[in-house]
């Protein structure tokens, strides 16, 4: 059997720990394309020379072309800036917009039959950019985000409660960012609520925690952002697409009316396969939950306003 390819546009500490992971995890042979030069190449070379000593049977490579993405079953597109002392948001918003429409121009040429998974931020907005160029349906074009905000909530539900980290399963929804909705009571440890464990300011002060999980990274690093967690969250999705896990994971998807809103990109639970997003899980919300949900796309919107203004759209 032909094995799965990768393409992973962005070679910086995103994409190169995504490269590393599918490497350990043997997912797929792996490219990482970049602008910069001899980068992507440099660390390609440097992952397929672990393959020997790791046993791993998996091609790596790296280029600064995109006619690399040829043949990509899934790409993931992590290039982007980060922000710089003294830019705005929706100027960050328009650069990396460029980029993700550029990266998402060649992918509809190059790659017509791929996956496209989207982690540069803001997240909501790629991703909607992303499936606005490629044209792809729907169900083809989704973003990471959720997985990761949801095993950082689990994480600190996990030391909170000194239990094993592999048993607490949290669901965060909403846009990746200061709205997202962490969900107490769908989150569990080995099926019991976490509602039923811990007192309600406690996890209070949990999901502020998640909410506020990257900037506590940006904080402590001083220098770039978190890339461990979204490497193993990006690539989590990647297995199931590949291997038709069908994995119910949180992650942004192009709405059509579900939750009650139309055309936007949005954090939902979704069934990931080799249909892609082969189902979005419609959780009965209360209506504290889907007024904090629809804030939460409300600032999407607001996203996408901007890239109209600015002719991205
Ligand atoms: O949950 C999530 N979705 C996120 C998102 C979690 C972590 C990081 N998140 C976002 O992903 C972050 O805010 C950024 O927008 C991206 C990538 O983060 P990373 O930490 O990997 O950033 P780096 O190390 O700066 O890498 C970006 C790379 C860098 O090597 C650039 O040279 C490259 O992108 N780049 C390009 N590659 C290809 N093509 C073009 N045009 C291009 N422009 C820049």
């Amino acid at each position: 059997m032909k094995r799965a390819k990768v393409a992973v546009v962005g070679a910086g500490n995103v994409g190169a720990t995504v490269a590393h992971q599918l490497l350990m995890h043997e997912v797929a042979d792996t490219v990482l394309i970049d602008v910069v030069e001899g980068m992507p190449q440099g660390k390609g070379l440097d992952l397929a020379e672990s393959t020997p000593v790791e046993a791993r049977s998996v091609l790596m490579d790296g280029s600064n072309d995109y006619g690399a993405l040829a043949g990509a079953d899934v790409v993931v597109i992590t290039a982007g800036i980060a922000r710089k002392p003294g830019m705005s948001r929706d100027d960050l918003l328009a650069t990396n917009a460029g980029i993700v429409k550029a990266a998402a121009e060649h992918v509809k040429a190059k790659a017509p039959n791929a996956f496209v998974v989207v982690v540069t931020n803001p997240l909501d907005v790629m991703t909607y950019l992303a499936w606005k160029v490629t044209g792809f349906d729907r169900k083809r074009v989704l973003g990471m985000a959720g997985v990761l905000d949801s095993t950082r909530f689990a994480y600190f539900v996990s030391r909170e409660l000194n239990v094993a980290a592999r048993d607490v399963q949290a669901m965060v929804l909403g846009g990746h960012g200061d709205t997202m909705v962490p969900l107490p009571r769908y989150t569990t440890v080995s099926g019991i609520p976490i509602t039923d464990l811990l007192g309600a300011e406690v996890i209070a002060k949990l999901s502020q925690r998640t909410r506020d999980g990257g900037a506590e990274i940006v904080a402590l690093l001083k220098q770039g952002s978190a890339f461990y967690a979204p490497g193993s969250s990006v690539v989590a999705m990647v297995k199931s697409l590949l291997r038709d896990e069908k994995r119910l994971l949180p992650g942004a998807a192009i709405l059509a009316g579900e939750y009650g809103e139309p055309d936007v990109c949005l954090g939902v639970p979704m069934v990931i396969g080799e249909g892609g997003v082969e189902r979005i899980i419609e959780l009965k919300l209360g209506a504290e939950e889907k007024a904090a949900l629809h804030k939460s796309a409300e600032a999407v919107r607001d996203g996408m306003k901007v890239l109209k203004e600015r002719q991205f759209l």
